[in-house]
């Protein structure tokens, strides 16, 4: 076994927490003694403990005394402050763990390299950049947080095979039912969901996952006249709802479950105020859902990680203009009749 399978690994246990570190990163951490896994964890909730810990307390009673000849694999650098959690340099020092190998730093201002620099200073052996490109994707909506003030944004929409959205007036249904499953896979993955008031007004959509197993992410309505209707499924109960009301708005409309916030929806800088706010409201993984002005908002101000934009067969003969990507999809996924684009922002 290489280094590369064992940094896979961490990647694969690490991505089990997806949906539910923010503010914190997904981490995942292996201990290896002689090509033998003999403990791993991840770090499971925002809070709890990190990957570090939890692959160190795995380690069977009968193994224990190999870990000061193993070799611990983390995804991200481990971190050297007092968190919510005592630092995982400490840990490993405790442990005599002698070698460490990292696939990307931890961009938090209080780690950013301290984490390997105490390590090393302490005389243990550490490799950095293993399968560094796909460690920061793991750590990619952490690094949002820490470098940007802002969630890690996914732009996703339908349209039809002739550019349209959807239809002014009425609700209009593009993708297919497994489509339709893998969205709300992505929903019990995101930690919010975005949409603008018309979406809201137009298809009454509920934003809940409810065709996945998981969380529903937290919903986030901007409705800049503070005027959708109380009875609006979005501020049901079924999961915690922001309400984002233009400042001076008066609305009588207040979630089931979760706040109304006033903030000036035509001020310069309003979206970057607004995922700054989400940050507070530990939104890491933010899904904007539409509709086309929203989308397009972010779009133009460049507030944008990835787009996963489906193109049906469905032609819609008369309808809104689906906003326009300006540049090539990465990656393209066939999904019976339905395609499936990813766009990346980088
Ligand atoms: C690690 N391993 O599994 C995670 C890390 O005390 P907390 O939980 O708030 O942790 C804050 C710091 O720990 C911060 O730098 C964050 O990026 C990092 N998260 N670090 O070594 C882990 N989740
Ligand atoms: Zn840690």
């Amino acid at each position: 076994m290489k280094q590369e399978d064992f940094m896979l690994r961490c990647f694969e246990i690490a991505l089990l927490g997806i949906g539910h570190t923010s503010p914190n990163p997904m981490v995942g951490a292996c201990l290896v003694y002689e090509n033998r896994i003999i403990g791993e964890g991840y770090h499971e909730k925002h809070g709890g403990p990190h990957a570090e810990v939890n692959a160190i307390n795995s380690v069977l009673e009968e193994d224990r005394h190999l870990i000061p000849q193993s070799t611990l694999y983390v995804s991200l650098e481990p971190c050297c402050v007092y968190g919510r959690t005592p630092p995982c340099t400490n840990l490993i020092l405790a442990n005599k763990i002698p070698k460490v190998v990292v696939s990307t730093l931890d961009l938090s201002p209080e780690v950013a390299g301290n984490g390997i620099k105490i390590l090393r200073e302490h005389g243990v052996d550490v490799t950095t950049g293993i399968l560094e490109d796909m460690g920061k994707v793991i750590a990619a909506s952490r690094h949002a947080i820490v470098t940007l003030d802002r969630p890690y944004i996914i732009l996703k929409y339908a349209q039809s095979a002739n550019g349209k959205i959807g239809h002014p007036d009425k609700q209009v249904w593009f993708t297919n039912s497994i489509s339709k499953i893998l969205v709300h896979k992505w929903r019990s993955e995101s930690d919010g969901i975005l949409v603008g008031a018309n979406t809201v007004a137009i298809d009454n959509p509920a934003l809940t996952t409810r065709e996945y197993f998981g969380k529903s992410p937290i919903r986030v309505i901007l409705d800049k006249k503070g005027n959708l209707p109380s009875e609006s499924e979005v501020f049901n109960d079924a999961a915690s709802t922001i309400h984002v009301v233009s400042n001076g708005k008066t609305t009588k409309t207040t979630p089931k479950n979760g706040k109304t916030i006033n903030m000036d929806d035509n001020a310069p800088g309003f979206l970057d105020q607004l995922m700054s706010r989400l940050v507070e409201e530990k939104i890491g993984l933010l899904l904007v859902e539409g509709g086309a002005k929203t989308i397009q908002r972010f779009l133009t101000a460049d507030l944008w990680d990835e787009a996963r934009i489906f193109t049906t067969e469905v032609i819609l003969p008369d309808g809104i203009d689906a906003p326009k990507m300006e540049k090539a999809p990465e990656k393209t996924f066939q999904i019976l009749k339905d395609k499936l684009e990813y766009y990346f922002n980088r």
